[in-house]
């Protein structure tokens, strides 16, 4: 499970390590501002996968096939840029 925090922050800088394949990602929003998700790798972002929480309480899950790997996790709400979050996976 992913949190979005106030100060526009993930609530961990490194999530996992989790296992290569159908990786499903809990989405919750602890913070008062609508805030995404999505998954990069060496800047490509993973295609058809994003989440978005729009306000506190929110929670939104998805699932998404990776190959292990350091991915990226963004939030793409424009001013959101520093609200950057390792994920690893093997
Ligand atoms: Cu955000």
């Amino acid at each position: 499970m992913v949190g979005a925090v106030s100060g526009l922050k993930f609530d961990l800088e490194t999530y996992g390590p989790v296992k290569a394949g159908e990786v499903t990602f809990g989405y919750v929003n602890e913070d008062s501002v609508r805030h995404s998700l999505i998954v990069a790798k060496d800047d490509t972002k993973v295609p058809n996968f994003r989440l978005v929480v729009e306000q506190k309480g929110d929670v939104d899950s998805g699932t998404v096939s990776l190959d292990a790997g350091t991915y990226t996790l963004i939030c793409d709400v424009p001013g959101h840029a520093n609200m950057k979050a390792s994920l690893v996976v093997e």
